[in-house]
């Protein structure tokens, strides 16, 4: 046996020795073809192809915003997409392998601030210019709707390891999504798992699951009626959740059941961010119709004017109809680029 192996060396080694120039440069694109391959597969574990096709884009009942008209059509190739929201465990190996700091751990820079602020905003004291994101919290009482600050706080030494504050962890959280992250985090995250974030339109579109002018990504059914369906607020946001879903703030992604195309809490849970900027008006202009569009050049928000915002999508678990119905396939809304907040994550897709 021994003898034999002696024997079939050399012959190997000349064998390999043989090859022509060609034959080896193509040997080695092969093995370097395959193993890109390889590469290419492991990226979409956990992924779900969504079909191309022509979406009908935007609102489709009457809780629809202003921006959410006209309706339009939209050709959007096909694409990979995380069958999930991206979460804890999944954003803690990127940090692992890269050391990156995420902005909510970051000093802040007042300057840089101070540009997405109308003109002339005091300079808050230093002791609260320290790094930190917004926690959301309940209210002792039922407030009016139309002030965020109410239920928004700032929090020193709230970020993604740390979403409540700086006492809170998130060791019994690996499997929920991640949050306190900025659209920089996000796509730092995109580019290092060879991905990218979701054009609005490729959103809507694997939102929609294969159904067309549905408002939820279930079909027609009212997101109130039978079992929940989606991690949401049921009760009076923001002072009372009497928790029907069972989930106060997040809850593991795959808690309710998947879309038509596989995909796990597009309704609910956390909004996600998108590649576009947010401009209220964009579902007006000429440009909006364009297959693969990637979306505005700019922000525009008349309601948030000093604000660079991007699209987040989905809604969240504050989300209920007498507040932002976010769970809509339709609904967009405009988040500032540099912010973390308890609602907001993400997911990836990659071209097929
Ligand atoms: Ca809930
Ligand atoms: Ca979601």
């Amino acid at each position: 046996m021994r003898r034999v192996v002696c024997l079939l060396i050399p012959i190997l080694v000349l064998s390999v020795g043989c090859i022509s120039s060609d034959e080896s440069k193509k040997l080695n694109s092969e093995i370097k073809n395959s193993d890109e391959r390889q590469a290419i597969n492991n990226q979409k574990i956990d992924m779900v192809l969504i079909p191309g096709g022509v979406l009908n884009m935007g609102g489709d009942n009457e809780q629809a915003d202003p921006n959410e008209f006209p309706k339009h059509k939209v050709a959007v190739n096909g694409f990979w997409m995380d069958e999930t929201e991206v979460t804890n465990a999944q954003f803690s190996e990127f940090i692992k392998a890269t050391k990156y700091l995420t902005i909510a751990e970051r000093p802040i820079d007042w300057e840089a601030m101070e540009k997405d602020l109308p003109p002339n905003t005091p300079k808050p004291p230093d002791s609260l210019l320290q790094p930190g994101a917004l926690v959301f919290r309940s209210t002792n009482q039922p407030v009016p709707l139309n002030n965020p600050a109410l239920w928004w706080y700032w929090t020193i030494g709230a970020n993604w390891q740390h979403p409540d504050g700086p006492d809170s962890g998130i060791q019994d959280k690996m499997n929920h999504p991640v949050v306190h992250i900025a659209w920089e985090d996000v796509t730092a995250y995109a580019e290092w798992a060879g991905k990218r974030l979701p054009t609005e339109a490729e959103w809507e579109w694997a939102s929609r699951g294969g159904l067309e002018d549905q408002t939820y990504p279930w079909g027609g059914e009212d997101v109130n009626a039978g079992k929940p369906k989606a991690n949401f607020w049921q009760g009076l946001f923001p002072f009372e959740n009497n928790l029907k879903d069972g989930h106060q703030t997040t809850s593991p992604v795959k808690s309710f059941p998947p879309n038509g195309y596989g995909l796990y809490d597009m309704a609910g849970n956390v909004w996600e961010w998108c590649y576009d900027w947010f401009d209220f008006d964009y579902y007006k202009k000429s440009e909006a119709v364009q297959a693969n569009n990637k979306g505005p050049t700019k922000a525009f928000n008349p309601r948030m004017p000093y604000q660079q915002e991007k699209i987040i999508r989905g809604g969240s678990f504050l989300c209920n109809d007498d507040y932002c119905s976010g769970y809509r396939n339709a609904r967009r809304m405009g988040s500032s680029i540099d912010t973390g907040l308890s609602h907001t994550g993400f997911r990836c897709v990659l071209a097929d």
